[in-house]
């Protein structure tokens, strides 16, 4: 392994005693302070007949309350805090798919400790002081462009603050500076990677993409990969864990998240009942943050769907769990003619097809009370609908319908794409 591979060795190697030791001394620390601070926790301690001093160890964990995005909402815009607000920082906010409003505030602590995730990111995937990194998310109320910023201020790289869009520039600024690692939402890795071939031209600088805020599955992976010559990292986090990178990423052997458990301690439940599930057993994420202020989440149901794959120390030396890559969300869950599935499934088929490109559409249609499925993907001439029709046949196990469409036809967005439509698209 080079001479730094780590960013923070400590942290990262710890044994999983010194972990579980780590963590339940930060959970005491977290209940009894966010009991002070927070009546609306404290009114669900009550309920819950518990006291602080009920939290003794990380085992103890399951027996508090969980938190949800709904909590946000009736909080909204500041009533979760537990931080003076004179000692606020920063904001970020995001919508999401339900128009939910949720807010993160963050002290100069929580900055701190956001830029400490994503630089263990960045030395993960092999980027270190110096560096060139161009940074493709917008820097606003999303988290992703602000927080690949704080990172890399920590890890000492040189920034090419681009922002969304102007495919074009970004291209050219990559070229002019020799950026080494891109960051960027899923779909903005494809949008490049469309310009890139029409322009027919390379960028040889470039060696790491490091993506996220959107499923991705192995078969995408691989077309990023394969197409800007790069190696590809999945990085995981959301505004309620405090932002891109506080929840992990994979490491260069490609074998799940790490979560930063002496940050983070992390549950699968069922969606359902809530319950526990053992390792490898897929379910809903729960995230517990162990050392941020402002707004700190106890028992967070994130809503996105995972198993536990391991955990034991991985290959690359860390001892963290490592979850499955993300699946989907509790509600992005299809049902057609009794077959259940995720869009990333359906993307997965796709990508298994040869000549087909990463670009897709998902379209739910109803009709008298009957849904079915029609997919509309971009393809290399002599790709047919048949075929791939006849592929997710096999693959899901039902039959939608296949419309195929020449390179560029189908809609790009900016930020988070949107793939699955209801009715017809448009
Ligand atoms: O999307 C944070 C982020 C920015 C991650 C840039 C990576 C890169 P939110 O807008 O709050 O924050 O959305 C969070 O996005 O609950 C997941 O459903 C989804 N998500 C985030 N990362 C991944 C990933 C950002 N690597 C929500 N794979 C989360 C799959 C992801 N889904």
């Amino acid at each position: 392994m080079s001479m730094k591979a780590f960013w923070n060795e400590k942290a990262e190697t710890m044994s999983r005693d010194e972990l579980a030791a780590c963590q339940s001394a930060r959970l005491r620390e977290l209940v009894k302070s966010t009991f002070e601070r927070s009546p609306a926790f404290r009114g669900k301690m009550d309920k819950a007949g518990l006291k602080p001093a009920d939290i003794k160890a990380a085992e103890d964990l399951g027996r508090l309350p969980f938190m949800s995005k709904e909590d946000f909402r009736v909080q909204y815009p500041l009533g979760m805090l537990c931080a003076e607000r004179e000692d606020l920082r920063e904001m970020h906010m995001s919508s999401g798919s339900t128009g939910t409003p949720v807010v993160m505030a963050y002290t100069d602590a929580d900055l701190n400790q956001w830029a400490e995730c994503v630089a263990r990111c960045y030395f993960m995937a092999g980027i270190k002081a110096g560096d060139t990194i161009q940074i493709t998310p917008s820097f606003g109320l999303f988290n992703g462009g602000f927080g690949f910023y704080h990172g890399a201020r920590k890890a000492g790289l040189f920034v090419i603050p681009a922002g969304a869009g102007n495919t074009e520039r970004q291209l050219r600024l990559m070229k002019d500076f020799g950026v080494k690692g891109l960051m960027g939402v899923v779909s903005y890795g494809l949008r490049i990677l469309d310009v890139l071939q029409q322009q027919k031209t390379a960028i040889p600088s470039l060696k790491i993409g490091i993506f996220g805020a959107e499923t991705f599955s192995e078969g995408m992976r691989e077309r990023i990969q394969n197409g800007l010559g790069i190696e590809a990292f999945d990085i995981y986090g959301m505004t309620e864990t405090g932002g891109v990178g506080t929840t992990g990423m994979d490491c260069p052997f490609h074998c799940g998240i790490h979560v930063w458990e002496d940050q983070y301690i992390v549950e699968v439940v069922d969606p359902k009942s809530g319950s526990p599930l053992e390792d490898g057993e897929c379910g809903e994420v729960v995230f517990t943050s162990l050392q941020r202020q402002a707004i700190p989440i106890i028992r967070f149901r994130t809503g996105d769907l995972t198993r536990v794959l391991s955990r034991k120390r991985c290959e690359c030396g860390r001892t963290s769990l490592r979850l499955d890559r993300i699946t989907g969300r509790v509600d992005d869950m299809l049902i057609i003619k009794g077959v259940n599935f995720f869009p990333r499934q359906i993307e997965q088929a796709l990508m298994e097809i040869p000549g087909v490109l990463p670009h897709y559409q998902i379209i739910v249609e109803e009709n008298d009370g009957v849904r079915d499925l029609r997919v509309n993907v971009e393809v290399r001439p002599g790709v047919t609908g048949f075929m791939v029709e006849k592929h997710l046949k096999e693959r899901l196990g039902f039959s939608p319908k296949g419309d195929v469409f020449p390179a560029g036809a189908l809609e790009r967005q900016e930020g988070k794409a949107k793939r699955v439509f209801f009715g017809k698209p448009g």
